[in-house]
């Protein structure tokens, strides 16, 4: 049974190194000692370290390096967001399970993650590069009250948390770019995938899909990707605890969407703008049917990029690939 394994573990990690009673665990959930026994076999084999001392107990003395349940659990802070985990050692995309999930009625706030996708998609289903246990692969599904045509805004809501998220745990400040990249050293470290399940005028679900390099080395990286991408690890030189930075990143996301969904877009341009590196500079929007060049002015309070052209006119533009 798998919530009461979960469960097993969760205590495992709040007793901070001090002994759980196999056999008080067992009266409890009604279980017999060797089933317990099991349990924590099958812990060992999935990387933790766990000592059993003669009349005590079991104590846990490390975990894996793994974005399981448990792991997430032990930081997560938020109300609602992160509390329901669908976990996948591997998968083709959390995208795609997300929808699924979405479709079959999953709670708000629920996380689909993977240690590794095998067919990772960015927009217009470019492919994203999802190495094992090195990065953050995860969608998250969301249910705000929010009109289908303010969706879009959730790239920006998502893209100005993740960066606080990465300022708390690792300590460096990213910068955004317009509309789903977050940079660090004028390389991509994280993709942000906005998909929406909608009615004419209701949001059903919005299905954010967030790509994180976080542990990676310059050599995880294949060729086409190591002039463009770098990972949180290359850029502040140490491992960073990927449970530890998707329970920040749920608490911000949390936060930021209960504020969008409240007081609308404006508090959260004002952020945006804080940490956006595009306003003031000349840039190239490469659209599905057309390239434009100009200036860029900022965003609109709909979260459409302001380019003014060399013929003086404003253009709003909703989505595109940016060369600076
Ligand atoms: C994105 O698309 O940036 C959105 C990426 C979303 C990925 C997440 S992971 C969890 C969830 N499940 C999925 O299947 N997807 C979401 P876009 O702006 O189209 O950028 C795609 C481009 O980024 C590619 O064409 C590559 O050039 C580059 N790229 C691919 N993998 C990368 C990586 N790991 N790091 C940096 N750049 C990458």
């Amino acid at each position: 049974n798998m919530n009461i394994k979960n469960e097993l573990l969760k205590r495992l990690f709040e007793a901070e190194g001090k002994p759980i009673s196999g056999q008080e665990f067992a009266d409890e959930f009604g279980l017999s000692r060797t089933a317990i026994w099991k349990y924590i076999k099958e812990f060992e084999e999935e990387g933790y370290e766990i000592s059993s001392i003669k009349k005590k107990g079991y104590v846990l003395i490390a975990s894996p390096d793994r974005v399981n349940t448990a792991n997430i659990h032990k930081y997560l802070q938020t109300t609602t967001y992160g509390w329901n985990i669908d976990y996948y050692e591997s998968c083709d995309s959390t995208q795609n399970l997300a929808h699924d999930a979405a479709q079959a009625d999953a709670p708000d706030g629920t996380l689909v993650i993977s240690e590794e996708q095998t067919a990772g998609k960015g927009r217009l289903s470019r492919p994203w590069n999802s190495a094992a246990q090195k990065g953050i692969w995860m969608s998250l599904i969301v249910r705000p009250s929010l009109m289908p045509q303010q969706a879009p805004q959730m790239t920006l809501v998502a893209a100005v948390a993740i960066v606080r998220a990465i300022e708390n745990v690792a300590g460096i400040e990213a910068t955004i770019k317009w509309p789903n990249d977050i940079m660090l050293n004028g390389r991509k470290i994280t993709g942000i995938l906005t998909e929406l399940q909608s009615e004419p005028d209701r949001v059903k679900a919005i299905i954010l899909g967030i790509g994180m390099n976080v542990n990676q080395d310059e050599e995880d990286f294949p060729v086409e990707l190591k002039e463009i991408a770098t990972s949180l690890k290359i850029a502040c030189g140490k491992h960073i605890d990927r449970a530890k930075l998707i329970a920040e990143i749920l608490g911000f996301v949390e936060l930021y969407t209960k504020m969008y969904e409240k007081h609308g877009f404006g508090p959260i341009k004002l952020l945006w703008e804080g940490y956006s590196n595009i306003a003031g500079k000349r840039i190239r929007a490469v659209m599905l049917n057309e390239t434009v060049e100009g200036n860029a002015l900022g965003i609109s309070d709909e979260g459409l990029l302001e380019l003014q052209l060399d013929d003086g006119t404003v253009r709003g533009i909703y989505s595109a690939d940016i060369v600076i």
